[in-house]
């Protein structure tokens, strides 16, 4: 059994995304995911879980995501990308990423039917669940144009509660930028939710 957490940025209606692509384009957001994902123990690494989508999405110089073990999941099983793992489930993705050797922690990133299925993991299932969302909140403008949006897991039954900033630090073991950040215009805020289980 595993603890997973996902990864994402969204506007305050839960946009992530338009025309397969991010709506926006943050450096210094973009850098945090990059360092959130990638920081890990000396001689480990974390894995990135992701959907075929989200996996075309990544600019081809940019995939497989370096120091990562990136797994992608689809149900077409002749899809075949080379760089990296491919699974046609999210439980068989769950249980590839645990047969990793020296693997720290496992990121969910996208997109929403990896979201909406990973948070329907019952505490009780034996792959794994997810208990732990790092959320960048868009909250100008309002990106309108967006046509995916993320699960609504707030108004989940669920118990998910936001964090301090202290602990998002504490957790992700790097200096976080708190309180609104201004980049091309667009304003955001670093957060973390956990739920009790
Ligand atoms: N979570 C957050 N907080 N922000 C995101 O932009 C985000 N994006 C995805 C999932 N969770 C997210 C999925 N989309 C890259 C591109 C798109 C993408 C995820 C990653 C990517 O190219 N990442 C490179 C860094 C590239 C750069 O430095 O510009 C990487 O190494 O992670």
């Amino acid at each position: 059994m595993s603890r997973l957490t996902i990864i994402v940025a969204a506007t305050k209606s839960n946009g992530i995304g338009q025309n397969g692509q991010l709506p926006w384009r943050l450096a210094k957001e973009m850098a945090y995911f990059a360092r959130v994902t990638s920081n890990a123990p000396a001689g480990s690494s974390n894995a990135v879980i992701m959907g075929r989508n989200t996996w075309e999405s990544i600019p081809a110089k940019f995939r497989p995501l370096r120091n990562r073990v990136n797994i992608v999941v689809t149900r077409n099983a002749s899809y075949d990308v080379g760089s990296a793992h491919v699974e046609g489930s999210l439980e068989a993705a769950i249980t590839r990423m645990k047969a990793e050797p020296q693997l720290s922690r496992g990121f969910i990133i996208g997109g929403v039917s990896l979201y909406a299925e990973s948070l329907n993991l019952p505490p009780s299932s034996p792959v794994g669940f997810v208990d732990r969302i790092l959320l960048t909140r868009i909250s100008s403008p309002a990106f309108d144009e967006c046509d995916v949006f993320m699960p609504d897991f707030l108004s989940r039954a669920g118990g998910w509660k936001i964090t301090s900033h202290n602990a998002l630090q504490e957790w992700v073991g790097f200096e976080v930028a708190e309180g609104v950040q201004q980049e091309n215009g667009v304003s955001y805020e670093f957060q973390m939710w956990v739920r009790e289980v």
